[in-house]
């Protein structure tokens, strides 16, 4: 194209015959030249520096177990490291805390209410996604591993995932629609497939690429080399862990104790007789070891014949030591993609992110499992490198939600973020720390799903810097106010406290404020009618 518009040119100057015209003229034309050599060399210069998005996302993989978030036991160095290579956001929180409309909030930057997608066991159903968009900015994108939206993905060049959850061993995976049965460790074969295809991707292009980790989700099961691995350590059990839910009605009614909900045989392998699917699927070796070590377990359970609180704790102790076993291999293999971006010489250009889809409660208030606005489902594990952007080691206090990482990954590749998303790019945040950003003081939360499987009643409410505000609706209906400051662990629901009545008015102003701004229409037409009745 500039060959052809610098031969006009030239023909233009030769054919003149007016020399002043053909000064005018010569000047001109090297004012357009220079400016078509200028957008030329930007273009492609901003083409080629587009950075690649490597976007891991795990699945129920608990803050308190990961070290640069303070775990003293769990070790997580490679999580650590992309959090000291880069930033930890250390008030990082979702807005419905379960797994699928976590994923679905992924991909839309939009609350459940308004992608669709409020429980799990739903199907995804196709509307724009940030996918979409970077194929628009010439990205090439691929998810690789779980993603439970119950229908396949749109929007991505490759996809290669798990069936629903997924199976810890054996699993069966569909690439790009075709289902085949892969033999191995579900973390191990998604780091497998992962390289694989970053191997054989398009390489004229950036890449954004979603690694959907299968761990930690229920049942913990280990791979076998980490089996026992915390066999030697006696987990401090939480203050919490005997909760009476006193003065919280709708948390008095759950079904998600370790005490009474988990499982000996499903989730704790005692006494496990192979019928159940996972123990199917092994092959003669995996069995072999499954069956040698928590064979030894199943039989120092019958000798030591506990009941009530001992049973309790002995099985608090079985439930960590698996959940971390699992969470190991995790770790472990997020060094092995860290480790293949830096053979690869695609480190310096690679941003990498590292979410899991919520919290999750590790014996707190006697609970396994997540849904509850309170503090360890409501925030998340959400660290980020971005080489030559994120000064190493930055701290985010900022109030980060997962309606901000589609938005996030949009700003990174330069593309436009639709208007219709409901998160902002956390970028800003990392000039001076965010110190000069105006930037949101509530965390909105509308959680759904019930009764089953964990009898959890469905809520909504904020989260400020110091307060917490939950309104319960449906079966159990209640309002509960937590001072976070006084009471972190939130035991002492202080709505009805009469001393409270101003600070509870000023909350419920600013509560309606964030329904109106997500336009949760559902949750209006509840706060409206909890208004008007009498107290
Ligand atoms: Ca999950």
């Amino acid at each position: 194209m500039i060959v052809v518009t610098v031969n006009k040119i030239v023909q233009m100057i030769i054919s003149s015959k007016a020399i002043m015209k053909n000064l005018y003229c010569c000047f001109f034309c090297m004012f357009i030249l220079s400016y078509i050599n200028f957008s030329y060399s930007q273009t492609n210069q901003s083409s080629a520096n587009r950075p690649n998005i490597l976007f891991i996302i795990s699945d129920d993989h608990a803050y308190q177990e990961i070290g640069v978030y303070g775990s003293k036991i769990a070790k997580t160095p490679n999580i650590d490291r992309i959090a000291k290579e880069g930033a930890i956001f250390r008030n990082s929180f979702v807005t419905n805390s379960i797994c699928g409309p976590s994923r679905a909030t992924l991909l839309t930057g939009k609350y459940s209410h308004l992608n669709g997608y409020k429980a799990n066991e739903g199907k995804f159903v196709d509307q724009p996604t940030f996918p979409k968009v970077l194929q628009q900015s010439n990205y090439q994108t691929a998810w690789i591993g779980k993603m439970h939206l119950g229908s396949l993905p749109k929007g991505f060049d490759y996809f290669n995932i798990l069936p629903g959850q997924g199976m810890y061993y054996n699993p069966d995976f569909i690439e790009n629609g075709d289902t085949t049965r892969i033999e191995g460790y579900v973390t191990n074969v998604i780091t497998k497939l992962t390289t694989d295809w970053l191997d054989k991707r398009d390489k004229t292009k950036p890449f954004c690429l979603v690694v959907g980790e299968k761990a930690t989700h229920r049942e913990w099961l280990p791979d076998i080399q980490d089996l026992g691995a915390f066999d030697n350590v006696e987990f401090p059990l939480p203050s919490t862990f005997f909760d009476d839910y006193k003065g919280r009605i709708a948390a008095a009614n759950n079904d998600m104790t370790i005490d009474k909900t988990m499982l000996l045989k499903g989730d704790l392998k005692i006494h496990n007789d192979n019928t159940t699917g996972v123990y199917r699927r092994l092959t003669g070796n995996q069995k072999k070891a499954y069956e040698d070590y928590y064979g030894k377990i199943s039989k120092e359970f019958d000798e030591k014949n506990l009941s009530g609180e001992s049973l309790a704790k002995w099985k608090y102790q079985r439930y960590m030591r698996d959940y971390l076993s699992t969470a190991k291999s995790l770790d472990r293999n997020i060094g092995h993609i860290l480790d293949y971006l830096d053979n690869k010489g695609l480190a310096k250009n690679t941003v990498v992110i590292y979410v899991s889809d919520q919290g999750f409660y590790m014996g707190e208030h006697g609970w396994f499992d997540k849904r509850w606005m309170y503090e360890e489902s409501l925030r998340t594990p959400f660290v980020m490198r971005y080489p030559g952007v994120i000064k190493p080691g930055t701290f985010i206090d900022k109030f980060a939600i997962n309606i901000d990482w589609a938005p996030t990954i949009l700003d990174i590749a330069g593309a436009k973020v639709p208007q219709d998303m409901q998160g902002v790019s956390l970028l800003p945040l990392f000039n001076s720390n965010g110190k000069n950003t105006a930037w949101r003081n509530e965390v909105y939360y509308h959680y759904y799903e019930y009764p089953r499987p964990h009898r959890v009643s469905p809520h909504f409410g904020i989260r400020t810097d110091r307060y917490k505000l939950i309104c319960f609706y449906g079966e159990k209906k209640a309002w509960e106010l937590f001072d976070l400051q006084k009471d972190p662990r939130e035991l002492n629901n202080l709505y009805d406290k009469t001393e409270n009545a101003k600070t509870i008015a000023q909350l419920k102003e600013r509560l309606l404020r964030q329904i109106k701004k997500y336009n949760d229409d559902e949750a209006l037409q509840i706060f409206e009618k909890s208004q008007s009745l009498p107290t």
